[in-house]
């Protein structure tokens, strides 16, 4: 028997967008269907692997880096992965992923660093069949929770991000959800986006990132 394959969904968006709550909500509405899905969303950065540990210190404010040199972590950190992400795919299992390569350009070339030069290192990424982008006013996102207390949780900082995030936006997989609704209402229009996508996943392998 052929197994299809499994979809790549990814959430992104800038800082206390809600996306993280929104990729947990995803997997429990499609493992509740009954879908072969991964039990929890995977996020980016993974900060229990080793690089992700030196990421981690580097937002915290614990360690400073060169930012070309923390560039090349947050991308390690996503090869590092990247078998196990193909071979959950190929084996039928839809990922939901929070946060992928697109925050990896945005955040770095934010801080003025060369487009192109930010893509190179993931390029060859398995490419994601949807991102949903939570868009939400700066000022929400900044009042809520911990706004502040990370590295690039400053205004100026998100107001670069979304920049380069516009720049990346793509018509075949790219989607604008509107995050300003309360919870169950961003669900329902994420949902309805990951429904159709999945319903048309083809037997054609996942492509690759910007190649
Ligand atoms: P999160 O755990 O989703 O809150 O992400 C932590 C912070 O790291 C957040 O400010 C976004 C930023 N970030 C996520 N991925 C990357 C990346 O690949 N490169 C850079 N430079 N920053 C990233």
């Amino acid at each position: 028997m052929i197994t299809r394959r499994g979809g790549l969904i990814v959430l992104e968006g800038l800082d206390h967008s809600g996306k993280t709550t929104q990729a947990k909500l995803l997997v429990s509405a499609l493992a509740k269907r009954g879908a072969n899905v991964v039990p929890e969303p995977w996020r980016f950065p993974d900060r229990t692997t080793q690089i992700g540990k030196m990421i981690s210190s580097y937002l915290t404010n614990d360690a400073d880096m060169d930012d070309r040199a923390l560039h090349l972590l947050f991308s390690a950190n996503r090869w590092e992965k990247v078998d196990r992400l193909r071979q959950l795919i190929d084996r039928g299992t839809t990922v939901i992923m929070d946060r992928y390569a697109y925050s990896g350009v945005s955040y770095t070339a934010a801080k003025g660093i060369d487009l192109s030069w930010c893509k190179l290192c993931d390029r060859g990424l398995p490419a994601p069949d949807a991102v949903l982008f939570v868009s939400l006013p700066l000022k929400l996102a900044a009042s809520r929770g911990t706004f502040g207390s990370e590295k690039y949780e400053t205004i100026g900082m998100q107001e670069q991000v979304l920049k380069v995030f516009e720049k990346l936006s793509t018509p075949e997989n790219w989607y604008q959800i509107d995050g300003s609704g309360d919870v169950d209402e961003v669900h329902e229009k994420c949902i309805k986006v990951v429904d159709d996508v999945l319903g048309k996943i083809s037997d054609q392998p996942l492509g690759e990132l910007w190649q």
